[in-house]
């Protein structure tokens, strides 16, 4: 297995660098719309995409993986909703702990099933620490997972729970409001998380405008991702990508 994905979003972290992420559910796939979000996610110079939804089944998954492949050299993350949802044809899986929740099968059960399919393949394993943040709707997340999510002004709880995902070896940490989340993470919450912790932090679920990317970029969000607003309005990818690339500060 290589360690190309974590290293590059490693060396961005050092680097001062934000990287944009676009989010690719292949349930809402249309090869109509994925062609020009395609085609704008690479003049925008998009960094990684995460392919997942809640709820997708395996053929879309492989024809929409398929797809990018032959359009593109852009990463392609796995970011799965359930165990079923693999894909040889990607570069690499959020392996994802659920660390927000106290359900034993999404903090561990449903790792030990996948794990000897995972250890033969050859995407790259990017250990995450998943944290679903309330988002003020319910989300499927939250739903599908039977867990309830840290409630938003609790900056104190996030944040603990980020540092023992840390401390327990997790190499990334993703806090998500949920996909359409009516509110996104809160500067604060952000803040008081990447100034904890070392390793990369992902922050997504609701994020609309550039304004708000790059608020959370600049509150320290290593990589932003985006999912919603841009399949319900492909341009805005090159206004999300120069916010969030914009707030790099090289170092
Ligand atoms: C959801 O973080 C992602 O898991 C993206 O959320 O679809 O609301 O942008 P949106």
């Amino acid at each position: 297995m290589t360690h190309k994905i974590y290293q590059s979003f490693q060396a961005a972290k050092e680097h001062g660098e934000k990287k944009i992420v676009v989010l690719i559910d292949p349930d809402k796939f249309s090869l109509g719309n994925i062609k020009k979000t395609l085609e704008l996610s690479i003049q925008a110079k998009v960094d990684y995409f995460f392919i997942g939804g809640s709820l997708v089944v395996n053929n879309m998954l492989d024809y929409c993986l398929q797809t990018i492949k032959e359009s593109c050299d852009i990463p392609m993350i796995l970011f799965p909703g359930n165990s079923f949802q693999l894909s040889y044809k990607a570069d690499g899986i959020l392996f994802l702990s659920l660390i927000s929740g106290r359900n034993a099968e999404l903090l561990i059960g449903k790792h030990v099933i996948t794990a000897p399919y995972l250890k033969v393949s050859p995407l790259e394993i990017l250990p995450t620490g998943y944290m679903l943040i309330d988002g003020g709707v319910p989300t499927t997340v939250s739903y599908m997972s039977n867990t309830q999510p840290i409630p938003a002004n609790k900056d104190d709880v996030a944040l603990c729970t980020a540092m023992a995902g840390e401390m327990l070896g997790l190499k990334m940490m993703y806090m998500d409001a949920g996909s359409g989340a009516k509110n996104p993470i809160s500067s604060s919450m952000i803040d008081a998380v990447s100034s904890t912790i070392k390793i990369p932090l992902i922050v997504g679920g609701g994020i609309r405008t550039p304004e708000k990317a790059m608020e959370n970029a600049k509150a320290g969000a290593d990589v932003i991702v985006v999912g919603n607003a841009i399949e319900k309005n492909p341009n805005l990818i090159n206004e999300m990508a120069e916010a969030v690339h914009g707030v790099s500060t090289p170092v």
